[in-house]
């Protein structure tokens, strides 16, 4: 059997954060070198200027802990898996700078009573707008705090009036191999698709986002359109959207087509269940250094677990 060592992840799991730190470290040294060169200390005015581009964390704070802070605009827009723009945590920020996510078309269709093809403007219109700010764990052991801007998905599932036969969404990214440059290379199967059982998709918590502090989404966080399940492991919230259909069978998922041993459907954030090379008792917040414990659910055991009462949560990883 072929195994691939691809992942959200990677056998390389520690690299990309050391090349990360180093890399900080390096652009803040070359900041200081910069000024030392032309020996003109910065300006009152620009660098208050400089403070001002860090927008304001909006938002009403979900299942946070008293020491979760929002994560920096820059980290949470500069260490990113997006696998269509690179494979690397620092590419997609350069990968997909040219991308222009508009005109966006988002399908939505199955076993629904209103199937409909919408532009983005008009899938969006209808909904209330709303700045939440959560926890976000990936899989390979790092967490964030961020605050995201979208609409929740329960809102666009009852527009689209499922039918007593739908169990499942699934979603689909853009397919777009020259406007996306890493579905070139068969890294993973394309396009990425994830899914939700139903109940998921409906929990208050899931979100659509289409924004983060405040601002739209950057290309590298999913323009125009992504989810957000803070309950699950990162590589659950899909980015770029242009499909959710409606499904009476479990859908694929991108990271468990890759490798099913490791990464499940359901992939909620579970202390207790390691990855087959790695434990998930911990995680790295990035800006921290110390690791802290990590909750069952992410931190949203009161508004989750009833929905998977019942089930062996070691099978269902
Ligand atoms: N289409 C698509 N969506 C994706 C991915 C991807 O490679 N392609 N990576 C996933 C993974 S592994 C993670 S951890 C999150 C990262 O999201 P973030 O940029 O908001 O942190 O996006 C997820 N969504
Ligand atoms: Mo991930």
């Amino acid at each position: 059997m072929l195994v691939r060592r691809t992942d959200p992840i990677g056998s390389s799991e520690i690299t990309p954060e050391a090349h990360y730190l180093n890399r900080r470290e390096f652009l803040a040294a070359a900041g200081l070198l910069g000024a030392g060169l032309t020996g003109v200390a910065l300006p009152a005015s620009a660098s208050a200027a400089g403070r001002a581009q860090e927008p304001k964390a909006l938002g009403k704070p979900y299942g946070l802990q008293s020491d979760d802070k929002p994560t920096p605009y820059k980290d949470v827009t500069s260490y990113n898996n997006f696998y269509e723009f690179g494979t690397g945590k620092d590419e997609p920020i350069e990968n997909a700078r040219g991308f222009v996510p508009r005109p966006w078309t988002v399908q939505v269709d199955g076993l629904v009573a209103k199937p409909a093809s919408y532009q983005l403007e008009d899938f969006l219109k209808p909904s209330a707008v709303e700045d939440r700010i959560y926890r976000h764990r990936c899989v390979e052991a790092w967490s964030m705090v961020i605050p995201w801007r979208g609409i929740a998905l329960a809102d666009v599932i009852k527009r689209a009036q499922p039918t007593a036969a739908a169990k499942f969404v699934e979603f689909t990214t853009l397919m777009d191999p020259k406007r996306m440059p890493g579905q070139r290379s068969n890294v993973l199967q394309w396009p990425y698709v994830e899914g939700l059982r139903l109940d998921e998709a409906l929990n208050p918590l899931a979100m659509l986002a289409t924004g983060v502090y405040g601002r739209d989404l950057p290309n590298q966080n999913g323009a125009p359109l992504r989810l957000v399940v803070p309950w699950k492991y990162g590589f659950k919230g899909i980015k770029s959207i242009v499909r959710i259909r409606f499904v009476d069978k479990m859908p694929n998922s991108a990271w468990n087509l890759a490798a099913p041993q490791e990464y499940g459907f359901y992939s909620n954030v579970n202390p207790d269940v390691d990855h087959p090379r790695w434990s998930q008792a911990k995680e790295r917040r990035i800006g921290e250094f110390s690791r802290r414990p990590t909750l069952m659910f992410n931190g949203y055991a009161e508004q989750v677990a009833s929905m998977y009462a019942g089930m062996d949560l070691r099978k269902n990883y």
